[in-house]
């Protein structure tokens, strides 16, 4: 009988031991072979000094097949051990002392769709083991706290890959005797040795012909580093901006957090075929191409931005992650969140550090937020899961970065400093814990951050309200207090979070007025309690609060502020985070207000201060373009369905968000015209900052003024993507056509396709841009274009593009007759048989589906029913589905 499904059981952090036994030395020796690749693993083990005499040793797998098994060199005995494709167990194992265990596998590369393991990348062999894809490798202890020397030996034919890498530096390289081979067919052999004990997740293999782009790089105690790029051959001329970016990584984390390179070799290989962005194998990490190459003619700005951003990331995991790793998965953010904190904190010391900030606060609005007030809400520190390959997810990483930046806020850059010095110190090598981490903050700082540590145990987004009483004697009185909102499937208490609240007092100047409260905050209040009073004496009566300046915490703030204080802030706050937030809280009230008349049959009220801020905004020659771009970016339909939440009707907010847009494109027409045709730049094909900058104004502005839907405007979106020399300009004007629904897209689409079908990261935006059109035809169009050759099922950029593009694209989507998700829940359910981790990746596409109106809450139930109930669904999928749905 076909299982029901392959759902798992739970893992609790309460039951974490450590194994009975460790791994000393792994020696892996792979023979590659396109369907049959053997692998032989030489362990040298010994029991733990406190592990029980009698304890079992019992490894992992995952569909494994068991060639040969010995101890010591001598076979085992069928009664000594048990295989099965998911564990091995051997019941009998030496008291004391070192012994070797070999153990012999076989696996097909290319039978693997699910990408975990090994598998082929066009003609490549490549590995991704994070989190348990070791285990379909050969049998192991596959969990982080398991760390152990490897060598790896690699042989393959020179012919079909002539580079054979893995971790660490290279010890030797050889051709076969040749009288062993079948005639014609030469093999060759590397072999790898990485110093630096690391768990299973950091193994990496990569065996193919590629091309390799090589550079250098002297650490700043003068050690010379080799740094290579591999990528499929014709692709060496885009690899200089990754390079580059490397480059500028490895300086910064001298400059910045004393961290310096420690291997003699830095690989980085790019496949086109990967789950997620990219990984962090020691010395050699993989990524996913898109994170590799540009030139202006294919990559946008927003592409080039993403390849710095990441390369960042994985180069930083070298010391948050894989000299100190995770004691076990629970811990995931104490690498995640600390990585992307460091990543964003580079990016904004290569580019403007508040445009940044916006960044990096808008995603975590748009991703994180939604997940952390639904049925997928977890706390950055999760103490139970089923499937560990759904909680990558926007918490772990997003919000665990903002805890991470609230510790800075709160102790200070030096402060900070300190902590991190102490924790590179004293737990290099290790396997560790979040409290250990905390730990060293507290300790060199010498504070109690006991309340703080809070913000890691609990889901949810905490409201903090501030209400503000001026009084006569010029004194004013904020009270500021924290709730958090209902989660159903949370019932444990929520203590009150130490928030740290950045904040000022704007004096009509446009100068912050200097201001002391009554416990000494100059410029942040420390919120420790439920509800708390902060009282500031003398301030000017026409002072305004700016508070959450930075956004210093990852709150939803609610604040008694009145448009034209709004207006005000917007145009001369000093801290140009809150500018911006300002101008995106006149948007979102006037989207609220807006969809509110609308579902009340009312004539809705014109959002005249948002265009008063939006051309002030414009007109001011002091700001920087890429700053003016983000405030034209008004807030998105689902930002605002979420601002709505429980009950909210897609078709009513679509209207709003309508409404609203062309309010703003009429109302500032001129000034938009005016500055789109000055700005517009024939044959551009620069990649500097400014010009960037002066691009994404240029096409936010643009895509505003086709939302007018007024056809000469549409015609200015057709002149510049035809025309266009960078991707950045034909991706812009033809994303604003795509989004309108306009039919002038028709031309650029074919266009598009005919000068790019075979550049698979070009056809990822060309699947995307049709996914995300707003027309009736959208959803056929999806199914038709499953079945156009550029497509595959079997590529997970292509299936993020075109599917979980559709799954954006919030009016298409989330058609009244529920086939939007009807096809979702197929398209799963399908993918599910080959790449379960991409097809639950799918889904949160309807992790809001609770709060939808209830015609559409029912077609959306039904399709996530009959999805659960699809047999031999994944656990990946299983996990996801039962808690979206919950107990429904
Ligand atoms: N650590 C990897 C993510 C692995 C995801 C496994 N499902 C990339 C990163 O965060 O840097
Ligand atoms: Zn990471």
């Amino acid at each position: 009988m076909t299982p029901q499904n392959r759902r798992k059981k739970a893992t609790y952090l309460s039951d974490y031991e450590p194994t009975p036994f460790a791994i000393d030395h792994t020696d892996l020796r792979f023979a590659l072979g396109s369907e049959v690749t053997d692998v032989t693993a030489e362990l040298t083990m010994r029991r733990r000094a406190d592990a029980a005499q009698n304890a079992r040793l019992e490894f992992d797998g995952d569909e494994l097949v068991l060639v040969s098994l010995e101890i010591d060199g001598k076979p085992l005995a069928e009664k000594d051990y048990s295989a099965t494709p998911d564990k091995l167990t051997i019941y009998d194992l030496p008291a004391s002392g070192d012994f070797k265990l070999t153990i012999g596998t076989r696996v097909n590369p290319k039978a693997n769709k699910q990408l975990m393991g090994l598998y082929r990348s066009g003609s490549a062999y490549c590995t991704q083991c994070e989190a348990e894809g070791f285990r379909r490798i050969t049998y192991f202890y596959d969990r982080p706290d398991v760390l152990s020397t490897f060598t790896v030996r690699i042989e393959a034919d020179a012919h079909e890959a002539p580079f054979m890498l893995s971790n660490g530096n290279m010890l030797e390289q050889g051709v076969l005797d040749a009288a062993d081979m079948p005639s014609g067919a030469k093999r060759h052999y590397a072999v790898w040795h990485d110093p630096f004990p690391k768990p299973s997740y950091l193994f990496a293999l990569v065996a193919g012909d590629l091309a390799c782009v090589e550079d250098s790089f002297t650490t700043q105690s003068g050690r010379a580093v080799k740094l290579q790029i591999f990528v499929e051959h014709g692709n060496e001329g885009k690899c200089d901006y990754a390079m580059d970016a490397l480059k500028r990584s490895m300086r910064w984390d001298e400059e910045r957090f004393g961290r310096e390179y420690d291997l003699d070799i830095f690989m980085i290989v790019a496949v086109s075929d990967f789950n997620m962005g990219a990984m962090e194998n020691k010395g050699l990490n993989v990524f996913n191409d898109k994170y590799v190459l540009t030139d202006p003619e294919t990559a946008t700005d927003v592409d080039y931005y993403g390849v710095e951003r990441v390369i960042a990331h994985e180069y930083f995991h070298n010391w948050t992650g894989n000299r100190i790793t995770c004691r076990e998965w629970f811990q995931l953010c104490l690498k995640e969140g600390l990585t992307v904190y460091r990543d964003q904190e580079f990016s904004a010391d290569m580019r403007s550090a508040p445009v940044q900030r916006i960044g990096d606060v808008r995603s975590l609005i748009a991703r994180q937020f939604p997940e952390d007030q639904g049925p997928l809400a977890h706390p950055v520190r999760p103490d139970v899961y089923e499937e560990i390959d759904n909680f990558y997810t926007a918490t772990i990483y997003n919000k665990g970065a903002e805890l991470v930046r609230m510790l800075a806020t709160i102790l200070g850059q030096d402060g900070f400093r300190k902590g991190m010095d102490l924790y590179f110190e004293r737990h290099d090598g290790d396997a560790t814990t979040i409290e250990a981490f905390l730990a060293c903050f507290q300790e060199a700082n010498e504070t109690d951050l006991t309340n703080f540590s809070h913000w890691y145990h609990q889901p949810g987004t905490p409201v903090v309200n501030v209400d503000e009483i001026k009084h006569d004697d010029g004194s004013r009185l904020l009270t500021v207090s924290q709730r958090f909102s209902e989660l159903p499937h949370f019932t444990e208490d929520r203590p009150a979070l130490t928030i740290p609240l950045v904040f000022g007092y704007v004096g009509p100047d446009g100068q912050d007025v200097p201001v002391a409260g009554s416990n000494g905050e100059t410029d942040m209040m420390l919120l420790t309690e439920q509800a708390q009073d902060f009282k500031f004496d003398n301030v000017p009566s026409d002072a305004r609060l700016s508070v959450n300046r930075n956004f210093s915490a990852p709150i939803v703030l609610e604040q008694n502020q009145e448009p034209e204080d709004q207006v005000f802030i917007a145009e001369f706050d000093t801290d140009p985070f809150n500018r911006w937030q300002a101008v995106q809280n006149l948007a979102m009230n006037s989207l609220t207000a807006t969809n509110a008349a609308i579902l009340a049959r009312e004539k809705p009220e014109p959002p005249l201060p948002l265009v008063t801020a939006l051309r002030s905004v414009l007109a001011n020659d002091a700001l920087d373009s890429s700053f003016k771009a983000q405030c034209f970016q008004l807030p998105s339909h689902q930002a605002v369905a979420e601002a709505v939440g429980a009950g909210f009707d897609p078709d009513a907010i679509a209207n709003a968000k309508a409404y609203i847009n062309a309010y703003v494109a009429l109302g500032l027409e001129q000034e938009m015209t005016t500055f789109y045709e000055k700005a517009l730049t024939p044959n551009d094909t620069t990649t500097d900052a400014a010009n960037a900058a002066r691009r994404a104004l240029m096409n936010a502005v643009l895509k505003l003024l086709v939302a007018s839907d007024k056809p000469e405007h549409a015609a200015l979106a057709v002149t510049q993507t035809m025309s266009a020399k960078n991707m950045t300009d034909r991706m812009g004007a033809l994303s604003a056509l795509c989004l309108q629904g306009r039919t002038e897209r028709a031309e650029p689409l074919v266009a598009m396709y005919e000068q790019f079908d075979s550049n698979g990261l070009v056809m990822d935006k060309w699947l995307g841009l049709q996914a995300v059109t707003n027309s009736d035809e959208t959803l056929d169009t999806v199914r038709a274009l499953l079945h156009d050759p550029v497509f595959s099922m079997e590529n997970p950029n292509r299936v993020r593009s075109l599917i979980g593009g559709f799954a954006s694209n919030f009016q298409q989507f989330n058609r009244m007759d529920g086939s939007g998700y009807q096809f979702l829940a197929r398209q799963v359910g399908a993918l599910d048989e080959q790449n379960p981790q991409i097809a639950a990746r799918l889904l949160e596409g309807l992790r809001s589906w609770r709060n939808l109106e209830p015609l559409r809450r029912n077609f959306a139930r039904l399709a996530l029913e009959k999805l659960r109930d699809q047999s031999g669904l994944s656990s990946n999928v299983s996990d996801i589905t039962n808690r979206l749905l919950g107990d429904s």
